[in-house]
């Protein structure tokens, strides 16, 4: 995947990027990194569980200050009158380290959210449940745009939720800002055990608003007669790994992924990325693909072909931006390339002004502030569409696993733009209504349409004998054995 990069237009941006990316992945010197990256921190990979490197770093003026043991990452902080170079040279030789990289910042792209507003819009509960269209007052219209939550409509939820509403056993981690669970839309599928690696304690509540708005998409309750309709009535978990300005380190995305693996979620929403390769990263994304989980994750915003990481990452299905209705289209700021699996609602800001108004495609959602609602677009919103989806159809399916989800989005999408797969809708554009109707594509290549789909793939030929030739688990190891190869 990284050898890709070489191919794309060359400029000053694409050049820093692949200086960054080219051997051990890292400029490091005195005079600081290319890529942000917080300050004196590095990430060490190593080759297999070593307690004398431990040691080692303390004498080379290194302080151990995070252990990640499920992937064999150190984070290690450098402490005064180090000459970084020299260290990292002298640590590349030692047999048990794989790479040393700067401990890289991760973003949300800016211009993500927009207004929030009070709703004071209760509306009586109408019975009937949320079969029919849903009583939340915001799912039909609201204040700015008029439109309410076109992206649940256009991606056919209403027909969706008379097949299936959605099971408490299945939960999904959201790796964000955080969540704010008191929310009256957000407390019933909050569920405890995520954490704060931003603040480091048990409570990952949202100082900034993104990660609400994301779990809202997924799962804000429907039917209650207020607020918003969220997708599935399923269990939030939330792992904080961004701070109270959106920001935050590859050291801690990756604590949150794999702990959110160790949780044993089912899938991992994740509505962030960096351009910036990170090996931490990879080793995180594989660790939680092979317990299993689905990794959903942001295309990114800039209209770019430059692959967004973790999105770009093979195991992990990348969403990509539409927005419109009844027909929806690629959103303008939406990445694009032979990396994008999916695409769904991301709305856009027709004159971009950051002002959702009338003729405009913007998507509402729950706010970190009591009966507040946000609205916002970009893949980030994207994103979540997609875990939703699919933790609907881990509920219709308890027994399906994470590739097999994977296949169902696949197959099921609403195909949109040039015949067959495409670099900018992916599969194509999900649709919630087919994806609940499909019986589980229970073997790989043994019905031929599966294998159909997967033939219009970019996937590398090797992969596709591996997925054609054998079942599913073993294709999920062997998918990955041979990913590692490359
Ligand atoms: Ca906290
Ligand atoms: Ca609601
Ligand atoms: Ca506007
Ligand atoms: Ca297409």
């Amino acid at each position: 995947m990284r050898s890709k990069m070489l191919r794309y237009p060359i400029h000053l941006y694409i050049i820093i990027l692949i200086i960054l990316i080219t051997p051990i992945k890292v400029p490091l010197t005195e005079e600081g990194v290319l890529a942000e990256a917080a300050e004196g921190e590095y990430l060490i990979g190593l080759r297999r569980r070593d307690e004398t490197v431990v040691n080692l770093l303390e004498r080379s003026g290194l302080k151990v200050v995070r252990w990640m043991d499920g992937i064999g990452v150190l984070l290690v902080r450098v402490e005064a009158e180090v000459k970084i170079s020299e260290v990292v040279k002298a640590l590349e030789r030692h047999p048990s380290i794989e790479y040393i990289e700067p401990n890289y910042i991760v973003k949300l792209q800016e211009g993500c959210l927009g207004p929030s507003l009070k709703t004071g819009m209760h509306a009586p509960i109408i019975p009937g449940g949320p079969a029919q269209q849903p009583n939340d007052p915001l799912y039909t219209s609201d204040p700015y745009t008029g439109r309410g939550q076109w992206n649940l409509r256009v991606i056919g939820m209403q027909e969706a939720w008379s097949l299936e509403e959605g099971s408490r056993r299945v939960r999904v981690a959201v790796v964000d800002t955080g969540v704010f669970y008191r929310h009256r839309d957000l407390q019933s599928s909050y569920m405890a055990g995520g954490y704060d690696w931003v603040n480091d304690d048990p409570d990952p509540d949202d100082d900034y608003g993104h990660g609400s708005w994301v779990a809202g998409i997924i799962a804000a309750e429907t039917g209650n007669g207020y607020g918003v309709a969220g997708i599935a009535r399923i269990s939030i978990i939330a792992e904080k790994v961004l701070n109270n300005r959106g920001s935050g380190t590859i050291a801690d995305l990756a604590s949150g992924i794999t702990h959110a693996a160790d949780l044993g979620v089912d899938i991992i929403n994740l509505s962030l990325g960096t351009d910036t390769y990170s090996s931490t990263l990879e080793r995180a994304v594989t660790y939680a693909y092979e317990k299993g989980c689905l990794l959903v994750a942001a295309a990114g915003n800039r209209g770019t072909s430059t692959p967004h990481y973790p999105a770009a990452f093979e195991e992990v299905i990348a969403v990509a931006s539409t927005y419109g209705e009844p027909e929806d289209v690629r959103a303008p700021y939406s990445n694009y390339g032979g990396w994008i699996t999916l695409s769904a609602p991301g709305g856009w800001d027709q004159d971009r002004d950051g002002i959702p108004e009338a003729g405009e495609f913007w998507i509402i959602s729950t706010d970190n502030k009591p009966d507040s609602f946000r609205l916002g677009t970009g893949t980030s919103a994207s994103t979540p569409h997609v875990s939703g989806l699919a933790a609907l159809i881990k509920s219709r399916h308890p027994q399906a696993t994470s590739l097999e989800i994977r296949r169902v989005l696949e197959y099921t999408a609403l195909d949109k733009g040039t015949p067959g797969r495409d670099d900018y809708y992916g599969y194509g554009r999900i649709d919630a209504y087919r994806a609940l109707k499909q019986p589980l594509l229970t073997s790989v290549g043994g019905e031929g349409k599966v294998l159909k789909t997967y033939s219009e793939t970019q996937l590398k030929p090797d992969i596709l004998t591996i997925t054609a030739a054998i079942a599913t688990i073993t294709a999920l190891i062997g998918v990955h054995f041979i990913r590692r190869r490359i």
